[in-house]
């Protein structure tokens, strides 16, 4: 089945929150951001902007009549600065007028005098001088201490990724108005409404249940809306409050840029020991992940980190550590992956660098320590129905590893000015919120009394498809056409208390809330089949093809005359269902438990052409064998996966996030922020579904996809690194991605490079 949104999509037709037709008397919104990182806010004058042509008001903190909190998990951000702000664009004041171009012109009339204060844009800086969110959290298993011993190699050395922009097609946005007895209704493009309605509520002052929350679809969200869609509604909703106008505020792409978190940057050091047959014995790690400004999500996104410190490898002995370091650049937040990248983007980082010293191919040391069944996760959890060495297995063989490595050495014998590099990435990723109580989801269902039926749930539509599989549910427990459905907004007032559509596992945990409250309807249309048709009970009877079966065959009851007879002897058509994953705990105390549900596996072959003169680089394919259980979509899963695996590739070789010493963004336009366009993506792209039983949490067997594939990504570094060490040696090369065309030159061409160089071999053990 084809996404239902296509069309629209193609057609122009789908609506976006600023394709709402808006009400008469609406006003729309310009936000005033810090001009500077970090400052103490001696004077805020509004009086000229207020007077500006077209102005309504201006407000500000004042404006207030709530708690002056956005803070998710550590109430430590403001909507609108006060006395202080800490990151160049935070909002602290926002003009209303008639016109946005009015609002925009009159932001030049707000008057703002500071003090500036230092600005810490470096997160080895922000831990050196204790600016950290929370205590450091350290994930064990085994022990280091005593393993390093026994290890025949021990290397240390650094490892850095970088930041990354979401630029989902559609901006930030949200419109708001008041309806009577003092409510508001908010139209926000938001991965979480059920974060925007208890935000709001908190900063106007005012119990849940008057803020109403409507989501159509967003054009793209990538965790960059999970809970930085917030602010921008509840300025919507405080402005709706304030005048009894209805607020648009939706941000043009350079405000998005400058004022909205990313993901996180992590600087990193690792340590990691191997016996003489290459099997890792321990492996330690600190992580600094640059938080931003204020806390966001980063201590979940810390938290993944650690949980996916080994990738897919089963290491015997761990000892990872993570500080989340405040700094003054806009918070960072959850995007694909949250976190988890940055975690195996280290042990990836340290298994290569092993092999650069033990001058052997880091395949040799990735396929040698793959997980196998029973593996525990340093964290306690053990691995059931790991497909790791199957995932790899399947990909050498199918694709021809070892062809292509001959392949590429007969290529750079050949050729002087062009070397071919290969890699290997295997991925890992645990489904299910870190945090378990959030992993529930509910939904209702309605059919009408013409047999056509409506579907609420708590997952939001981002082009990720899940509406289609919503309707895949639904449609498949009625057996009715999918024309007989629709899915509707995700509308706080028939959804209550939803978890973000975030951590892929919406349609799991959606579908299942889904799959309860649809079984329970077709349990008690068949009870009224079996009235209607005479029978004793509901033993033999199905629904089939838009009508109710007997003993294997058609009946002439169709499903619309089974529907309204229901109706017509007063039988309830709707149902509402909640589902929570069983069997999940962990305890933050012992950082051990079992926080997922399942696991995805799979493994991505490289292959990329480097221009040795130029720097620049060319991806001839990319070859993935990919876990997705039994897709129950597999045109929206491989969608889901050539785009996560392009954007991941995206982070680890163009994306290059940049911000000056003073914690202004550089890259803050298209044209100084490069995304993989048609021409990056590789010219050969395969992607095969392993053949498996899939898992018994996921929705119809089918296992989440959202964000694993990005994870692939990480094998683009790696392939370029490979080709460069096809030139010259990389042993004192840095890790640090991205890999842009300029790092690589200076990859090629060391003389010129600035960048610090990894340690070599720190210590040999006894049997070496
Ligand atoms: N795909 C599209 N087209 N647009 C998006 O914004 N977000 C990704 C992924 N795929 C995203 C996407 C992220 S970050 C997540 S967590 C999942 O979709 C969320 O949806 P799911 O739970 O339905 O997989
Ligand atoms: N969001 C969240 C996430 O709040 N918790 C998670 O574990 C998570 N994982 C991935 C993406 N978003
Ligand atoms: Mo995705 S980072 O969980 O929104």
């Amino acid at each position: 089945m084809k996404n239902i949104d296509s069309r629209g999509h193609v057609r122009g037709e789908s609506i976006y929150v600023d394709d709402m037709p808006v009400r008469e008397g609406t006003l729309h919104a310009a936000v005033f951001g810090a001009p500077y990182a970090h400052g103490h806010i001696k004077r805020l004058d509004v009086s000229a902007a207020q007077r500006a042509p077209g102005v309504f008001t201006v407000l500000t903190a004042a404006d207030i009549p709530g708690e002056n909190q956005i803070g998710g998990i550590i109430p430590d951000e403001p909507l609108l600065a006060e006395d202080a702000f800490h990151f160049n664009g935070q909002p602290i004041a926002v003009v209303l007028a008639d016109s946005e171009d009015q609002a925009r012109a009159a932001l030049e009339h707000i008057e703002l005098e500071y003090e500036k204060l230092p600005v810490i844009t470096d997160p080895r800086e922000a831990r050196a001088k204790g600016e950290l969110l929370h205590p450091p959290r350290t994930f064990q298993l085994g022990d280091v201490d005593t393993a390093w011993a026994a290890c025949s190699h021990v290397f240390s050395g650094r490892a850095d990724s970088g930041g990354q922009e979401h630029l989902y097609l559609e901006a930030q946005g949200a419109y708001a108005h008041q309806v009577e007895n003092g409510g508001v209704r908010v139209y926000s493009s938001t991965q979480g409404p059920t974060a925007v309605q208890r935000t709001a509520a908190k900063v106007l002052g005012v119990p849940m249940h008057l803020v109403e929350v409507d989501v159509t679809r967003l054009g793209g969200g990538f965790g960059g809306k999970e809970d930085q869609a917030t602010p921008w509604a509840v300025m919507a909703a405080l402005g709706a409050l304030v005048t009894g106008r209805a607020v648009k505020v939706v941000l043009h792409r350079l405000d998005d840029m400058r004022m909205t978190g990313k993901r996180h940057p992590y600087s990193s050091d690792f340590k990691i020991g191997l016996d003489k047959d290459l099997k890792i014995v321990a492996y330690e790690a600190s992580f600094h992940q640059d938080a931003g400004a204020a806390a966001d999500l980063s201590p979940a996104v810390l938290e993944r980190t650690l949980f996916h410190c080994t990738n897919s490898y089963f290491v015997p002995n761990v000892k990872t550590t993570a500080y989340p370091c405040r700094t003054n650049v806009p918070p960072n937040t959850a995007f694909r992956g949250f976190g988890g990248p940055q975690g195996m983007f280290v042990i990836e980082a340290a298994i290569c660098h092993a092999a650069e010293q033990l001058g052997v191919r880091p395949e040799q040391i990735q396929k040698a320590n793959l997980l196998s069944e029973g593996d525990s996760f340093p964290y306690g959890q053990k691995t059931v129905g790991c497909l790791a060495q199957r995932a790899w297995g399947q990909t050498e063989e199918q694709y021809g590893y070892a062809a292509l490595l001959g392949k590429r050495d007969t290529f750079n014998a050949a050729n002087r000015f062009r070397k071919k590099g290969i890699a290997m990435q295997p991925i890992c990723f645990g489904i299910s919120f870190t945090k378990t109580h959030m992993n529930q989801a509910a939904a209702l269902v309605h059919i009408y009394s013409d047999g056509s039926i409506g579907v609420s749930t708590g997952a939001v539509e981002m082009g990720q498809g899940v509406n289609t599989k919503m309707l895949q549910v639904a449609a498949g427990i009625f057996s009715v056409s999918a024309d007989r459905l629709k899915i509707e907004t995700t509308n706080t007032t028939r959804v209550a208390n939803t978890s973000p559509t975030a951590a892929s596992a919406s349609a799991d945990l959606n579908g299942k809330a889904l799959e309860k409250a649809c079984d329970c309807l077709r349990d008690r249309l068949l009870e009224q089949a079996a009235r209607e048709l005479g029978r004793a009970d509901t033993a033999g009877l199905s629904l089939k093809d838009n009508a109710v079966w007997a003993d294997g065959a058609a009946t002439d009851l169709s499903w619309e005359r089974l529907v309204m007879s229901a109706y017509l002897n007063r039988i309830s058509l709707s149902q509402q269902a909640h589902y929570a994953t069983p069997g999940l705990h962990f305890d933050t105390n012992t950082e051990k438990g079992e926080p997922f549900a399942y696991h995805v596996y799979g493994t991505a072959l490289y292959e990329v052409t480097l221009d040795i003169i130029r720097g620049t680089y060319a991806f001839d394919a990319v070859h993935v064998v990919h876990d997705f259980g039994q897709s129950m979509n597999p045109i929206i899963d491989l969608g889901q996966t050539e785009g996560g695996l392009v954007q991941g590739m995206g982070w680890m070789t163009m994306e290059d996030l940049l911000y000056d010493k003073e914690g202004r963004l550089m890259s803050n336009a298209l044209s100084t922020y490069k995304i993989p366009d048609i021409y990056a993506v590789p010219k050969q792209m395969d992607v095969t579904f392993i053949d498996t039983e899939g898992a018994p949490l996921a929705i119809l067997k089918s296992k989440a996809v959202g964000e694993p594939p990005l994870m692939y990504g990480m094998g683009a570094y790696f392939a370029i690194r490979d080709a460069i060490r096809a030139w010259r040696d990389t042993k004192a090369m840095a890790f640090h991605a991205p890999m842009t065309p300029e790092r690589a030159l200076l990859g090629l061409y060391p003389d010129f490079a600035d960048e610090p160089v990894v340690d070599q071999e720190v210590a040999s053990g006894a049997n070496d």
